[in-house]
């Protein structure tokens, strides 16, 4: 069934996500996304109504199926990565002309989506539906455990902002006309 496609011209910004692995304090493996623990704070905080591009970079030797829990995106491909495909702060230098098309059946829309070893696969979703706290990771038990799965926190900006600009607007002006009000009577007394 065709659906609307979203711009990728319109993304509000592009977030590189490393998918790699390290070990804890007694040796064992840890699969992380970013080199970051569940616990730690969220660094993913989407604005309500904007649209993002992600790139999910798999440094593993296997696939890993990720997962962005109650927003929707859509898969724009992948491409296989050597270091060159990253600047100096390991951002991934986007080529949209590069990439390898999603397959048939990967054309939708979709909330998991296969990260496959040594590529990028970048997604491309509208953070539009809901606001709050909610996660994404990787979607094997063992890998979600153990610490593959992060905060996603969609922020809801526009009417916070509108709430305090009305607040401040309004407390000026109060300020403001009490102020002249004092004026106005400090001067009618001189006279
Ligand atoms: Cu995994």
């Amino acid at each position: 069934m065709p659906f609307h496609k979203i711009n990728p011209a319109l993304a509000a910004r592009e977030r590189t996500m490393h998918l790699d692995e390290t070990t804890d304090h007694y040796g064992r493996v840890l699969h992380l996304l970013n080199n970051m623990m569940w616990d730690d704070p969220a660094t993913e905080k989407p604005k309500l109504d904007s649209i993002e591009i992600w790139h999910l970079v798999n440094h593993f030797d296997f696939p890993h199926p990720i997962h962005l829990h109650l927003v929707h995106f859509e898969i724009m491909g992948r491409k296989v990565f050597t270091e060159d495909d990253f600047d100096e702060n390991g951002n991934y230098k986007f080529d949209l002309d590069s990439l390898t098309p999603p397959l048939d059946y990967e054309r939708g829309r979709k909330d998991v989506v296969r990260a496959e070893p040594g590529q990028v696969t970048s997604i491309i979703m509208h953070f539009k539906e809901h606001y709050g706290d909610y996660v994404w990771h990787c979607h094997i038990l063992e890998h979600e455990d153990n610490d593959m799965m992060r905060p996603l926190v969609v922020v809801k900006y526009k009417r916070l902002v509108n709430i305090s600009l009305l607040y401040f607007t309004t407390l000026y002006w109060v300020v403001f006309v009490f102020r002249m009000d004092g004026r106005i009577k400090v001067l009618q007394g001189q006279k």
